[in-house]
């Protein structure tokens, strides 16, 4: 399948950023633990250009422990302050004011120096729909001041949310950019929930995020007990096994795709990574800072 999403209201959002971006100091950009490179929009290297930068590898909870641990050294390894958090959990937020700081050290001197007393961080909160963004702002603030939501697209419009007196947090709509170079990254895209499902067909993507791997592949086949059954055959079997069949009683492969899918991006099947430092990612050089 053919995966592709840019609406209007990411090309309004995008705008939106680019006059933003004028008055903030620091960029948060959230990645999706599982695939910090093909969640990484290239549109935002280019915005933030100049600015301070900031890594967070959220979901973290649904990632490969070893892989968070080998995605935080690569960004670290290439000067970005990164950390691994779970937001829905409130998990490694503990030190975020501390590295905010760290990452605005620049600012902050230079404020100190010109006697100002109570300076203001303003960071924008940024990356693609779906990835914890509003999550993130409320665990941090530790309020409910931001729309969450389990699909893409919730928030519509920025909105200013202030942690303290000293950090001022701007969250943003989620964006993606007019056309992934490889099918692979709107794929990874999509299995995450990162691209809207009323544009997908469960089926196929089921039937993709079989394919991504070997492990994978033999992980899902294992997890719903059919080891001997692949591709089309194996959402057949999993329909009968899991009751959902149609009328006539067909096996509902709409239905076993879907709950398949849920399945995988909750956690159910386990910690998965798709990506990992060093793997042949076509687009990892363009991301490399
Ligand atoms: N397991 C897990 N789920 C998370 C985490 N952070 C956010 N979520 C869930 O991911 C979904 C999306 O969260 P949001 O905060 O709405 O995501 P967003 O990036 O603001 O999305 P848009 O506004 O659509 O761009 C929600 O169902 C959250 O509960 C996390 O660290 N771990
Ligand atoms: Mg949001």
């Amino acid at each position: 399948m053919n995966y592709q999403w840019y609406p209007g209201h990411m090309t309004k959002a995008k705008r939106q950023m680019q006059e933003d971006i004028k008055i903030i100091d620091l960029i948060i950009e959230i990645v999706d633990a599982r695939i910090p490179v093909a969640s990484r929009n290239p549109d935002i290297d280019d915005l933030g250009r100049g600015k301070a930068r900031m890594i967070l590898l959220n979901k973290s909870d649904l990632s490969d422990p070893s892989a968070n641990k080998a995605w935080k050294e690569y960004f670290e390894s290439n000067g970005i302050i990164c950390a691994e958090i779970d937001s829905k959990n409130k998990n490694g937020l503990k030190d975020m004011r501390g590295l905010i700081e760290k990452a605005c050290i620049a600012k902050l001197e230079r404020d100190k120096k010109r006697g100002i007393k109570n300076s203001i961080v303003r960071a924008m909160i940024v990356g693609i729909p779906n990835v914890g963004k509003s999550t993130f702002i409320n665990a941090f603030v530790g309020k409910n001041m931001a729309k969450t939501g389990n699909k893409p697209g919730v928030t519509k419009g920025r909105q200013w949310i202030k942690v303290g007196k000293n950090i001022e947090l701007l969250d943003t709509p989620g964006i993606l950019w007019p056309k992934f170079d490889d099918n692979i990254t709107g794929l990874k895209l999509a299995s995450v929930g990162s691209i809207n499902d009323e544009i997908i067909v469960a089926e196929e993507l089921a039937l993709d995020i079989l394919g991504l791997s070997d492990a994978v592949n033999d992980r899902i086949r294992t997890y719903y007990g059919l080891k001997d059954k692949d591709g089309y055959e194996f959402l057949q079997s999993l329909a009968i096994k899991r009751g959902c069949v149609k009328k006539a009683g067909e096996p509902d492969t709409e239905k076993a795709a879907k709950l398949f899918i849920d399945d995988f991006r909750s956690g159910k099947l386990g910690r998965i990574s798709l990506e990992l430092p060093g793997d042949k990612i076509a687009d990892q050089e363009r991301y490399h800072d």
